[in-house]
């Protein structure tokens, strides 16, 4: 049977941090190319637009990840050496870690899960999913926080064994080269002993297809584009209207230089908030979201630069999947 355990439950604070305001009035307060950090687009809301998005059928991140995993579960899992424990950061309602951890029971008889998620409804839901789905001895802890806090707070409970950091959903995707990079090396940091990293991201590909899968036709990723900005004003004391919301036009773009799919909100009317000295110009737009996508060998480059090595790589013409070893 299935035991699980809740390490911790962070609670929102009803007052914003300075650091947080600080963070959105940053990109809006500039001349030009403002921006709004991407973590505004996941609250509660977000957080479910996002799972709508997934199960959107233009939307094929998700499927070609789903395929990928269940093909190669079994190799993938002849991997992952015995007794150690898989952390999946922004494990949601790990829907797809179920898969992977089947494999491992299967194969070694037990498995050890730690799943991190900011949000504290979806480690509740990853926890049902998890006692439904996944047969044989599992031992689950989960954790709703942030993630590097999750995995400090996973290696203070577990200070000797083995960790495989799994991250899915290419969502590494939403971090610059830079950002990825250096979130990389933190959670190197955060985990210390020798760890693997089990990391999943999306392929560059057709731009019709990127673009579609960016801009649905039932509008899902442009109500979850509108609702971080929504979020990221009320933030710094800003209550958006409804007809704000309706007057503002979501952009996508497919940058092939970049290899990455840009999704902007323009603003036909400007925006002007004096007292928090932003000024966005009407027909000014501002960036929200970037999501980068890979060839095998820029996956390859990112992770060797953050100091790891590749162990073994599974891809098809959509996604691929690759299992890191640190190099201490
Ligand atoms: C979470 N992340 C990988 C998604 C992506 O595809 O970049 C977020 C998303 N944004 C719009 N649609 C999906």
């Amino acid at each position: 049977g299935s035991e699980t355990e809740k390490v911790k439950t962070t609670e929102t604070s009803a007052g914003e941090s300075e650091s947080v305001k600080q963070s959105i009035l940053m990109g809006l307060q500039r001349e030009s190319n403002k921006e709004v950090p991407v973590r505004f687009l996941y609250d509660d809301r977000g957080s479910e637009l996002y799972e709508e998005i997934t199960k959107l059928e233009e939307y094929y991140p998700f499927q070609a990840e789903e395929d990928l995993l269940s093909e190669h579960a079994d190799e993938i899992a002849s991997h992952i050496p015995q007794g150690s424990i898989l952390v999946e950061l922004g494990c949601g309602t790990a829907r797809k870690t179920a898969r992977l951890l089947n494999a491992i029971v299967a194969r070694h008889g037990r498995c050890r899960f730690a799943g991190i998620d900011i949000s504290s409804s979806f480690v509740d839901e990853a926890r049902c999913n998890l006692m439904l789905s996944v047969q044989g001895h599992l031992r689950v802890d989960l954790v709703a926080a942030d993630n590097m806090e999750g995995l400090r707070e996973i290696r203070a409970k577990y200070p000797d064994d083995s960790i495989c950091v799994v991250w899915l959903g290419s969502s590494v995707s939403n971090y610059s080269e830079e950002e990825a990079v250096k979130f990389f090396q933190q959670a190197l940091d955060a985990v210390k002993t020798r760890c693997r990293l089990f990391l999943c991201t999306d392929l560059w590909k057709n731009e019709e297809i990127l673009r579609a899968a960016y801009h649905d036709k039932h509008g899902v990723t442009e109500a979850f584009i509108k609702n971080g900005m929504r979020n990221a004003l009320g933030k710094i004391g800003y209550l958006v209207s409804a007809d704000d919301e309706k007057s503002w036009i979501y952009e996508v773009e497919v940058n092939p230089q970049l290899k990455q799919v840009e999704m902007y909100l323009r603003f036909p009317e400007g925006l002007t908030i004096s007292d928090r000295q932003i000024n966005i110009r009407s027909g000014e737009r501002v960036l929200m979201e970037i999501s980068r996508k890979f060839t095998p060998k820029s996956i390859r480059h990112m992770t060797e630069t953050a100091g790891f090595h590749l162990l073994s790589a599974w891809h098809n013409r959509t996604y691929g999947a690759q299992l890191l070893l640190d190099e201490f």
